[in-house]
């Protein structure tokens, strides 16, 4: 199982802890091809090396897990790419009083959004999404 995990880089980096935590918890049921979400340094790319590296592991992956309470443009973007594909996409969400979860999202029947509140919670959703 190839699995690409989405989180905010440009968007904000607040929950980078969170994504190191949840890449753990995934590489328990597949090879999660992007830990550099959750661990990323500088990176000695171009935007446009980047960009073909990560839509290739996109168009090649079994599952899309994305993390999504930081709004980001990229994750949106690959949500969207990862769903026109068939892919199936898990966002895990955080609920605050100060936000709400863009309803491109919320409101889509075609991937699953599951709320979360503590990590524990969060590899609890995964265990139940991912086949045994
Ligand atoms: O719009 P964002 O930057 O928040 O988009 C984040 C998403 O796009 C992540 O899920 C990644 O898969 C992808 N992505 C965006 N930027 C990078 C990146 N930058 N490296 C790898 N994946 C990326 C490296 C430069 C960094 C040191 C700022």
């Amino acid at each position: 199982m190839k699995i690409y995990f989405a989180g905010s880089i440009r968007g904000g980096r607040d929950d980078a802890d969170i994504y190191l935590k949840l890449v753990e918890e995934l590489e328990k049921y597949g090879e999660v091809l992007t830990e550099h979400v959750a661990t990323i340094g500088e990176e000695d790319m171009s935007d446009g090396e980047i960009f073909v590296r990560d839509l290739e592991w996109l168009t090649n992956c079994d599952a899309v897990v994305a993390e999504v309470t930081m709004p980001s443009l990229g994750v949106g973007f690959e949500v969207g790419v990862a769903q026109s594909l068939g892919i199936p996409v898990l966002c895990l969400y955080r609920p605050a009083p100060q936000r709400r979860l863009s309803a491109m999202l919320a409101g889509n029947p075609g991937i699953h959004v599951a709320e979360y509140y503590s990590v524990g919670e969060a590899a609890e959703l995964l265990g139940e999404w991912f086949p045994a």
